[in-house]
């Protein structure tokens, strides 16, 4: 079987393909990967061997053709996938979002072969901290940000075709997840890279905003899940009731760090910043049997913090822009 792997230079898609050579022996791997500042050829170390690397974009039609013709099965990671990007720069997460999505769509309902398509939970906007409702397959669509209303749109694309062409696609939304191979972009690594280089985290608003956090691998077992067992056609949400506010998940860096629990700084917010996301899964969990292996988000924290410190080579290289990114934003945001 061989599966082509659309965004695996990036954090879920690259984790996909570890962790699906280390228990698939009959997979062959193709990645699709456009190597935008997000993707990163040391996330693939080590699976050269047995994984073809194609440095490509999803929305050439005559590339994305002929590898779709190759395949058995598309997964579809690749994304623009960072909120404060879309809100500085929204056209790439139309183009890659959307536009991709669409190329993709029509190869695969030329040649007849199964789509899988990776979402978020952003799609259904956001929930108060005292809701006690969590997110379902029957959430209706509410977005917010131009990364989550293209994410929505991709989705909505992929319905239609499966609808009015016949394509066999799956798709699943998951929540925030956390793992090693995250680019320091993102709110877990940002702040353990802070602390290893000596510099405060930083908090967006109040930072009581909640996510539900779910590792990796449980995400990225559960999409195998869905390959597998799931209905043609049928959307699964994923997530490991990992619901935590942001000031308690730095509390724990701070403390499995060994630095003093308050020793962070509160920053201007987002602009429209999402203030709860949760995922009830239970769709997935009583009619695919899925259920997350990961103990609990504290211990895989520590394993996370335990990553990044000994992989310093594979995150040092992008620390430094990233943070020139975010001191011109605060800027823009404080004036
Ligand atoms: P990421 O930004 O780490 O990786 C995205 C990858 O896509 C990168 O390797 C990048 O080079 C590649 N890419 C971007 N534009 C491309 C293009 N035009 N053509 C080919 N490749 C391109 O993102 P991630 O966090 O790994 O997210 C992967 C997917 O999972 C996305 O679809 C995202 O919406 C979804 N998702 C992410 C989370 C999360 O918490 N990170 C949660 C739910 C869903
Ligand atoms: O420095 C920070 N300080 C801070 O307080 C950063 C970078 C973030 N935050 C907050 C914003 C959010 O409430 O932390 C929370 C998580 O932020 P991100 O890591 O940017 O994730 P989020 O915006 O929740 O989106 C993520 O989960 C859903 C992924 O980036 C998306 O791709 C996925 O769809």
């Amino acid at each position: 079987m061989r599966v082509l792997v659309t965004g695996g230079a990036g954090f879920i898609g690259s984790n996909f393909v570890h962790l699906t050579l280390a228990t698939r022996p009959e997979v062959e791997i193709t990645v699709l990967d456009a190597m935008t500042y997000a993707g990163s050829r040391a996330s693939l170390a080590g699976v050269e061997d047995r994984a073809e690397i194609v440095r490509g974009d999803i929305t050439d039609a005559d590339l994305v053709d002929r590898l779709v013709s190759q395949c058995d099965l598309v997964v579809h990671f690749a994304a623009e996938s960072h909120n404060d990007n879309s809100l500085s720069e929204p056209w790439p997460f139309v183009h890659t979002n959307v536009v991709g999505t669409y190329t993709l769509l029509e190869a695969v309902r030329r040649h007849g072969r199964r789509l899988h398509h990776i979402s978020t939970d952003e799609v259904y906007g956001d929930l108060e901290l005292d809701d006690p409702a969590r997110f379902t397959e029957a959430t209706p669509y509410n977005p917010s940000s131009p990364y989550s209303s293209t994410k929505g749109a991709s989705d909505l694309l992929v319905r239609a075709w499966v609808r009015s062409f016949r394509v066999d696609a799956t798709i699943s939304n998951c929540s925030n997840n956390y793992g090693p191979r995250q680019h320091v972009e993102k709110f877990i690594p940002r702040q353990i890279t802070n602390v290893l280089d000596g510099v405060r985290p930083k908090l967006y608003g109040d930072g009581l905003n909640v996510r539900d956090w779910i590792h990796v691998d449980d995400h990225n077992r559960a999409v195998w899940t869905i390959i597998d067992k799931g209905e043609i056609g049928e959307t699964y949400l994923i997530g490991a009731d990992g619901e935590v506010d942001n000031r308690t998940v730095v509390h724990d860096i701070l403390e499995l760090m060994g630095q003093g629990a308050d020793d962070y700084d509160h920053v201007t917010d987002r602009a429209g910043h999402d203030r709860r996301y949760a995922i009830d899964s239970s769709r997935l969990r009583t009619e695919l049997g899925w259920s997350p292996e990961y103990p609990s988000f504290r211990e895989g924290l520590a394993a996370t913090i335990a990553w990044y410190r000994q992989h310093e080579d594979w995150w040092r290289p992008m620390k430094d822009a990233t943070e020139r990114k975010y001191a011109l934003t605060q800027s823009v945001l404080s004036r």
